[in-house]
């Protein structure tokens, strides 16, 4: 079973995923938590790239990287997961690609698609969660850190990834649930903990 997690920057993903994993844990599952892009040697060089590189990479060249990076982690470490049972929790997959790489950086949507495609190989996650925060919210949460290369890319930038996420969750309302990530992490925690018990009946 896949879980992915989707959102702008500082949404509270990282954060929920820990509580899920652990309540997953608890009851007896076998859960792996990945990131995207991450997971394996190489999609790891393949991040470091695409966040901290001081070369400024056309959309393009973002947008494959992206798609390589997955791939990897997907042959080498979801698939095999799945295939003895385990329940992955991802930190992001292609819906970020389709809201950052499309609806950001304007990349025809139908190509942001079709490539998403092929690095996926059918894989689809069982249920998404969408944590929908605005983005000052996003900026005040991250503003004590270092901002990586896509966090710089401004609020226009951020504004249109916001509404991508929005028109992605509305399009495909059977897999992905949009939840308020501006509320309390345990009000957010409980939603998403009803929806996966549920799930599992
Ligand atoms: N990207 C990625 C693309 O452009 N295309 C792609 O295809 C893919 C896969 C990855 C970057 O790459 C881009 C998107 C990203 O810009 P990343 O470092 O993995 O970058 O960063 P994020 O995924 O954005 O992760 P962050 O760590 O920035 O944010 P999270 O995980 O959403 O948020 P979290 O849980 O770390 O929380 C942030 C802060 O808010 C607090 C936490 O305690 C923490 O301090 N917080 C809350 N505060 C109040 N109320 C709540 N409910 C809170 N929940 C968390």
């Amino acid at each position: 079973m896949l879980i992915t997690f989707e959102g702008i920057d500082g949404c509270g993903k990282t954060t929920q995923i820990g509580l899920l994993t652990a309540y997953l844990r608890e009851i007896g599952r076998n859960v792996l938590t990945l990131r995207e892009p991450g997971g394996t040697e190489f999609s790891e060089k393949i991040r470091d790239l695409l966040l901290h590189s001081k070369d400024k990479l056309t959309p393009q060249s973002e947008l494959f990287l992206f798609e390589a990076a997955r791939a990897d982690l997907i042959e080498k470490v979801i698939k095999p997961a799945l295939d003895k049972g385990t329940i992955v929790i991802l930190d992001r997959f292609y819906d970020s690609t389709t809201a950052y790489q499309g609806y950001g950086r304007k990349i025809e949507l139908s190509v942001v698609k079709e490539i998403n495609r092929l690095a996926i190989s059918g894989l689809k996650p069982v249920i998404t969660f969408f944590l929908d925060v605005p983005v000052e919210i996003s900026y005040e949460r991250s503003n004590h850190r270092n901002l990586d290369k896509i966090e710089q890319s401004g609020d226009a930038f951020f504004n249109r990834v916001t509404e991508g996420y929005r028109t992605i969750a509305n399009e495909e309302s059977e897999r992905i649930i949009i939840i308020d990530g501006t509320k309390e992490k345990e009000e957010i925690f409980q939603i998403i903990k009803d929806k996966i018990i549920h799930l599992f009946m």
